[in-house]
Formats: structure tokens, sequence, C-alpha cells
């Protein structure tokens, strides 16, 4: 098999020739996956009665090449889409996959306050108007110690956030995932979680270049089960940092409470940098899986800062990041 270097695949290239393409590959891997969580009884674990949402939304147009690019081999694109974490849609890492219909993403707006002089609601379809598409390879790490290479399609979330004009007193950024038992049923399955799923960032950290809001994968729009129709991609901290299918954005003067790190802090900082040498209490951050075609992965070392430390360090100079986890 070919692997070319990310630099060689430039987004027209990607699109055409990538996976998303073959249907029928996609269908086998769907149909391998539901006969493993077959009869499991698990919350969304069901057999689905139809193709799971694998294939990503609408063909995003006028991508352009954005910075920061990732040297490592991209992860298939199956791998990308059919093993998630995304609680509200079910347990395990199938389940978003098989339940991702039940939500439904339009009509969807992104409402923003809080300590900003222009609060407001953008509509999405004018949120993808609005911010030119970029493309940008970034490494993804889960705390459970999987990991991925992802060519995500967004825009800064910087230059979204400047918009609504934060005031001074805007030291925080609160984020909220949709609330709707309905389309979203862990929210109603897992009454012990709070409820919606909520994450934050410090200004610096919202504003550092390297932070996006995410609309799609591999040139489409975001399959549900990835966030879609919008969500945060933060690629030096674990993926639970990535909050996904936002409808609320806050400025906030106290550091908000994110879900996780409310539920068990010590497992779940809120700063939350990927970092090597500070364990999480029930397994070693040393390694990390790097997911690959089917079931297999590849163990290599864990990177500080998942590898961006050069361009994130400076944020937490002074800080003891092995107490500020
Ligand atoms: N709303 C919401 N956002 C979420 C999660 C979730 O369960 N609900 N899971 C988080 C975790 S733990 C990870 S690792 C990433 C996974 O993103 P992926 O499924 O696209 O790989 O999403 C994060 N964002
Ligand atoms: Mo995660």
């Amino acid at each position: 098999m070919l692997i070319k270097k990310p630099a060689d695949i430039w987004p027209s290239e990607i699109t055409p020739q990538s996976v998303w393409e073959d249907r029928r590959r996609l269908l086998k891997m769907a149909t391998a996956a539901s006969l493993m969580w077959a009869g499991r009884g698990l919350a969304g674990s069901r057999v689905p009665e139809r193709l799971p949402e694998v294939e990503g939304g609408r063909k995003i147009e006028g991508v352009a090449p954005g910075p920061f690019n990732a040297k490592d081999p991209l992860t298939p694109y199956e791998n990308i889409v059919t093993y998630n974490n995304f609680i509200e849609l079910g347990p395990d890492k199938r389940a978003p996959m098989y339940n991702a219909d039940r939500l439904k993403t339009r009509p969807w707006s992104v409402k923003v306050d809080g300590e900003c002089e222009a609060p407001g609601s953008l509509d999405i379809e004018d949120v993808f108007k609005l911010f030119p598409p970029q493309e940008r390879i970034y490494r993804f790490r889960c705390v459970e110690t999987w990991a991925m290479v992802v060519p995500w399609v967004g825009f800064p979330l910087g230059d979204f956030l400047k918009r609504f004009k934060p005031t001074s007193k805007a030291k925080y950024v609160a984020f909220e995932t949709l609330y709707d038992p309905n389309m979203l049923p862990g929210q109603r399955k897992m009454p012990y979680f709070f409820w919606p799923y909520t994450e934050g960032l410090r200004i610096d950290e919202a504003m550092h270049p390297l932070t996006m809001l995410v609309y799609g994968v591999y040139g489409r729009e975001l399959p549900n089960q990835c966030g879609a129709p919008l969500r945060l991609v933060v690629p030096w901290k674990y993926g639970f940092k990535s909050i996904k299918s936002i409808v609320h954005i806050r400025f906030t003067e106290q550091r908000p409470k994110p879900s996780w790190n409310r539920l068990q802090p010590d497992e779940y900082g809120f700063y939350a940098n990927v970092n090597p040498e500070v364990d999480h209490p029930r397994w070693s951050q040393k390694y990390e899986r790097m997911l690959g075609s089917g079931l297999f992965t590849r163990k290599r070392p864990t990177r500080m800062f998942n590898g961006y430390e050069k361009q994130v360090a400076s944020l937490y100079k002074g800080m003891d990041l092995r107490k500020n986890y």
C-alpha cells in the first residue's frame, strides 16, 4: 500500500481519492462492527436497520490548506468515523455511529454571550459562510490512550470569538453541547453526568492559532458521530476537551466547570494537556495507540503537548504542569 505524506495530498487529491467514496468498504466495516457489538444489550449497540451514517455530509467547497500540518500519515477515514467517543449517542465506540441519525443538525444555531460587547446568535449556515474553510492535519490524542491523525476542515476559534468583542473581563470561554434527550439519548440514560456536556478554555488557549472550530473531515461535512455540525478541536489537549455539537459559547470571568472535571477531577483535569509524565490514575500515559485500518493499532511514545510543545509551551510558563493537570 502506498502511504503518501500529508504534504503530497493537498485537498484536491485527498477529496477524490479518499475512502469515503468506497461505499462497499464502508459497508463491510459497518457490518463487521455491528456483528461485534450485537447482543451486548447496551444502549445503541443495536444492529442498525440501515447503513450507519459514515459517509459524511456535503462536500465542502473552497477548502484552503492551513498551517500547522502534522507530518504523520493520516488515519483512514473509516477509523475516524466508526470509532468515536460521544456519550450522548451511546456508551461504547460504535454506538455513536449507529445512533448518529437521531441527532438532527438543522436548523442549528450557536449562541455567544457573557463578557462581550456584541453577544448574538449565528445560524450554522452563516457560520460556514463567514469563516472560510481551511484543512489542517492535526494529531488527536484521547485520554484513554488511542490516537489518530485527522485532516479536519474548519477555521480558527479566535476568528470566530473576536466577532463578538470579548471584554477585558473575559478570562475564560465556556462551551456547551446541545441538550435534547430525544436526539441525544445518553442524556437520559446517564442521569449522573452533568448535562449538557460542558467544556472550558482559558481565553489565551481559546485565542491560540492552533485552536479550531471544526465542521468537516476529509473534505466533507462531519458525520454526526464526529460532532456535527460544529465542534472544538484543541490538538495539544486530551480529546475530551474537544467538545462536540456546540450550541452555546460564553465568555466568563470565572473558570467554567467542565462536566468531566466536575465528575472526576483527579482523572480529567481542567487543563488536560497531553503529558507522557503525568499518568492517569488508572493507567500510564507514556504510550499511545495509533488507530489504523480495521482493528489494528500501533503503539508509540506519547509526546509532550501531543507534539505541539513549540507552539503552546509558553502558555504555561511558570505553571507546575504536574499539579495543574
Ligand atoms: N458532547 C460531547 N463531546 C465530546 C465527547 C462526548 O462524549 N460528548 N467525547 C469527547 C472525547 S472523550 C473524545 S476523545 C473526543 C472524540 O472525538 P471523535 O469521536 O471525533 O474521535 O470527543 C470529545 N467530545
Ligand atoms: Mo477521550
